[in-house]
């Protein structure tokens, strides 16, 4: 995957459920623009967890589709929920995510086919003999319902013992070590296109369940089982993320694999406290960098969009404050660190003056550069009082420049002076209420912003 390393610039607002945020442009780090575009602009992606009932808090999903470009179903995947008994089958919840996803420019991590957890009591109830049927049916049936429709799967979830030995659960327990191959060709036969992963915790460094997965998917490998990638999930103590992270993800990379650091949190003994959050937010730019640094990481996952959604304080009573966002949705330092470590820098690049008297719309917008490609985010403000209801904003790109694809928006032409229009979810906005959308193009050496916004025929500020 290529990487780049000459990000120019970054904004420093954040459009976040309506406000606009201003970031703390005088303190080194902090940077607004979405991690996603950042990511992005890194060559890789940065994505969350989110649950159906996360799919009704407007705050929450406003914050996930400005950061975020990949998601990761939290429970909607699982075999409970999609195979609650046997042979009948439940997409809904999963088609959920799918869609909210897909109407974001979002890509999905499915998650996943085949675990221990979460497995509904008849599979373990199964004679012997009919486990691997069921596995494969399971497979076969759910991965062909989202075929073409996701990014990855996690194929076979948290396979392994802490001493690095396969955990003997009711696959293990029927088919011997070959369910994991069995697994992994069986889902490649549904969807061959998305890439297969096996995802566990607790093998971000070296160790003896680390080195499990290591011998595991070595000889996977070597036998031509199709399997693209290993899942780090990463559920991190503050303060304790392993030095050998980095080396362990390069001796999974030397194989011809992917890694994902796929469910990011790090849990704090609570109440957090400002030191506490400041390690938070070197532990989260440790981990980025790690993904960076090792060129076949492809991305990076939060378990959850924010503290209030986090599995954390209800699994470990007494810890929480585990994600880069407060129970308000507020970033805390960790959010400035990602970002900072993703390139965000804390140039400004408001390129409009001041409102004249009777303009009722203000523009800012920002551009993260590099060698061949741009990212852009705008965002629209209703200075107005009436509300907005459907915007076309014409503007001119620089020479040079030509869109290749855009969120939030729709953007035509490609080049020279163009018009971005509403979605379909975005096509109102209230007075004092912003509407934020971007675009990715290629460009030839003129990586300006572009000026003179002008929305529904009125110039604005
Ligand atoms: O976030 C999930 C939570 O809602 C469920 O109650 C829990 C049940 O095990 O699973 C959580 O997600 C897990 C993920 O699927 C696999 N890795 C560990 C995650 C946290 O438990």
């Amino acid at each position: 995957m290529p990487r780049t390393t000459t990000a120019l610039a970054a904004a420093a607002t954040l459009a976040v459920g309506g406000l606009l945020l201003a970031a703390v442009t005088s303190q080194a780090g902090a940077a607004g623009t979405g991690l996603k575009t950042l990511a992005e602009a890194k060559g890789i992606y940065f994505g969350t967890a989110l649950t159906q009932s996360n799919l009704s808090n407007s705050t929450l999903t406003a914050v996930a589709g400005a950061q975020f470009d990949m998601v990761t179903p939290g429970n909607e995947m699982k075999w409970d929920t999609t195979e609650p008994s046997n042979g009948s089958y439940n997409f809904g919840p999963g088609d959920a995510i799918v869609s909210f996803a897909q109407s974001h420019d979002m890509r999905v991590r499915g998650h996943n086919l085949v675990w221990h957890s979460q497995l509904p009591g008849w599979v373990n109830g199964l004679p012997s003999n009919q486990v691997q049927a069921a596995m494969e049916a399971h497979i076969t049936t759910e991965a062909t319902h989202y075929k073409g429709k996701l990014y990855a799967w996690d194929v076979v979830n948290e396979p392994f013992n802490e001493d690095g030995s396969l955990r003997q659960d009711a696959f293990y327990n029927a088919m011997g070590s070959g369910y994991l191959a069995d697994a992994l060709r069986t889902a490649h036969a549904a969807d061959p296109n998305a890439k297969l992963y096996l995802n566990d915790y607790n093998i971000e460094g070296q160790n003896a369940k680390s080195d499990g997965m290591y011998r595991l998917v070595s000889q996977l490998k070597s036998q031509g089982v199709p399997i693209d990638g290993v899942g780090l999930e990463s559920h991190f103590i503050v303060g304790q993320v392993p030095s050998s992270m980095r080396a362990n993800m390069q001796r999974f990379t030397a194989l011809g694999l992917d890694v994902a650091i796929t469910e990011l949190d790090d849990r704090i003994q609570l109440p957090a406290n400002s030191s506490t959050l400041a390690q938070q937010a070197t532990d989260y730019a440790t981990v980025v960098n790690n993904c960076l640094a090792v060129s076949r990481c492809v991305g990076v996952s939060q378990w959850g969009v924010g503290d209030a959604d986090s599995w954390i304080p209800g699994t470990f009573p007494g810890q929480g404050a585990a994600t880069m966002y407060d129970n308000n949705y507020q970033p805390k330092p960790a959010y400035n660190s990602t970002a900072t470590a993703l390139g965000g820098s804390t140039t400004t690049t408001t390129t409009t003056p001041p409102p004249p008297p009777n303009s009722t719309c203000a523009v800012t917008d920002s551009v993260n550069a590099w060698n061949t490609g741009l990212t852009e985010s705008i965002t629209i403000t209703n200075t107005g009082t009436a509300p907005i209801n459907g915007w076309s904003l014409a503007f001119t790109l620089a020479g040079g420049q030509t869109v290749t694809s855009a969120w939030n928006a729709s953007i035509t032409p490609a080049s020279g002076q163009v018009a971005a229009k509403n979605v379909g979810y975005n096509g109102s906005v209230a007075p004092g209420a912003s509407v934020s959308f971007g675009f990715q193009a290629t460009h030839t050496g003129n990586t300006s912003a572009p000026g003179d916004f002008t929305l529904n025929g009125t110039r604005c500020a």
